[in-house]
């Protein structure tokens, strides 16, 4: 007869994490046996995500916010849009949890336990924009495969951790260093133990900037599951696909990385553009770094009514990758003319930008309310969307508003 299985200790803490309390006679249940309270699939409580989230797919999780969910000016976990290429990882311990350092360019291989990862370098914490590559892909003619983001896979959290610079300086760099690239946990879409989901990474340059963090805290908490607990690296301003989620290894490479997703036209544009539909062989493909300057107006909510002879507020946020957004507009006839907004000086370099003003219509009817920002290179956003690619990143467009004046 075959041995009763029970639950491994390991994955009886990750379903304590899912579920936000110990699971008292936990050890009691038999292995394959998911506690009730995992069973349903509903993305909003089991993630505690707002329930106005649009889910894009389910397997794996893919899910984005709506505009005005991003009003905030730290993102809430509950308004965080979630891209997961592959499933969540089936068992995180943080108390076993290590990061290891290794690949062609360290001077010795090092393992860091989470707490001497804590105790060994000094704690810092800065808001980063985080966007998806392929937010607005759903804008691109002829359409681009992938999910089809509008224009929610953007959000600026509060990330606390250790620089990735003080670490890798501890392990000890050759000069040789070229590239870092992250390896995680998560399960790859056909199970197999041996496939890696996404091993991406970047140069050097931007893994050695004070901002590119190995976080393991959120606002303030421990990071939520499905964003990468418990350690993630955070590389603001840059394709989030760069920020890997439940890290364990970083390997510093003599060469570009060469791991899922850094090959072939993955998170890659056409180097020199290209007509709409053409088709580009992987070598003309240039890896995407710093993201395009965009805005979106997150107050009001499109389709807003507002009384005749009443002024409209408007707010939002800008961004614009490694760079600074130094002038932010608006225009309400359809970008004939262009008035300038307020716009904040950023909390810390790589965080989003807070923008407002008052408008005032001239009479009553139906307005669109337009926004463009223009980072510190003299760079607009488009009014259309911009450069074709194959795979649909980068879209930038000027985000727009419906109004009615009545
Ligand atoms: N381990 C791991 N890290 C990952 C991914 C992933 O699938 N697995 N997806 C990347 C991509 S493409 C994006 S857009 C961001 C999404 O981060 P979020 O889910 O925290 O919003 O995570 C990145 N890091
Ligand atoms: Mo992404």
């Amino acid at each position: 007869m075959k041995r009763r299985d029970f639950v491994k200790k390991t994955t009886l803490s990750s379903f304590a994490v899912l579920i936000g309390t110990e699971l008292v006679f936990g050890s009691q249940m038999l292995e394959g046996y998911t506690p009730l309270a995992l069973q349903k699939t509903d993305p909003f409580k089991l993630f505690d995500k707002n329930p106005e989230m649009i889910v894009l797919n389910d397997k794996p999780w893919n899910i984005e916010a709506q505009t005005h969910l991003l009003d905030d000016k730290i993102t809430p976990n509950s308004s965080m849009f979630v891209r997961n290429n592959g499933l969540l990882p089936k068992a995180i311990d943080h108390r076993t949890w290590t990061l290891t350092i290794d690949g062609e360019s360290v001077k010795n291989e090092k393992t860091y336990t989470l707490a001497e990862l804590k105790s060994k370098f000094e704690k810092h914490t800065y808001q980063l924009t985080i966007e998806c590559g392929g937010n607005g892909r759903n804008e691109f003619d002829p359409p681009a495969k992938g999910n089809q983001w509008t224009v929610g896979a953007v959000h600026c959290a509060s990330w606390s951790g250790v620089r990735l610079r003080d670490v890798l300086e501890d392990v000890g760099i050759k000069s040789n260093a070229v590239y870092i690239g992250f390896h995680t946990i998560d399960t790859h879409l056909s199970n197999d133990p041996n496939k890696e989901v996404i091993s991406r990474g970047c140069p050097m340059p931007k893994a050695m900037q004070d901002e590119t963090i190995l976080a393991f805290q959120m606002n303030g908490k421990d990071i939520p599951l499905i964003h990468g607990y418990p350690l993630r690296l955070v590389a603001g301003g840059w394709p989030a696909s760069v920020s890997g989620k439940w890290v364990n290894r970083i390997s510093v490479r003599d060469k570009i990385h060469d791991g899922p997703k850094m090959t072939g036209a993955s998170y890659k544009v056409p180097c020199d553009p290209i007509a709409p539909g053409e088709k580009v062989r992987d070598e003309d493909m240039c890896i995407i770094e710093s993201m395009p300057v965009k805005s979106l107006i997150t107050y009001p909510k499109s389709g807003a009514i507002i009384k005749k002879g009443t002024s409209l507020n408007i707010r939002g946020h800008a961004w614009a990758g490694e760079l600074e957004v130094i002038k932010m507009e608006y225009s309400i006839d359809f970008g004939s003319t262009w008035k300038t907004d307020t716009i904040e000086k950023p909390s810390n370099r790589l965080a989003w930008q807070h923008f407002s003003t008052t408008i005032d219509f001239p009479k009553p009817g139906y307005y669109e309310v337009w926004a463009r920002a223009t980072d510190s290179n003299g760079n607009a956003q488009p009014m259309i969307v911009p450069g074709w690619n194959p795979k649909g990143y980068l879209n930038n467009a000027s985000h727009r508003i419906a109004v009615k004046v009545k």
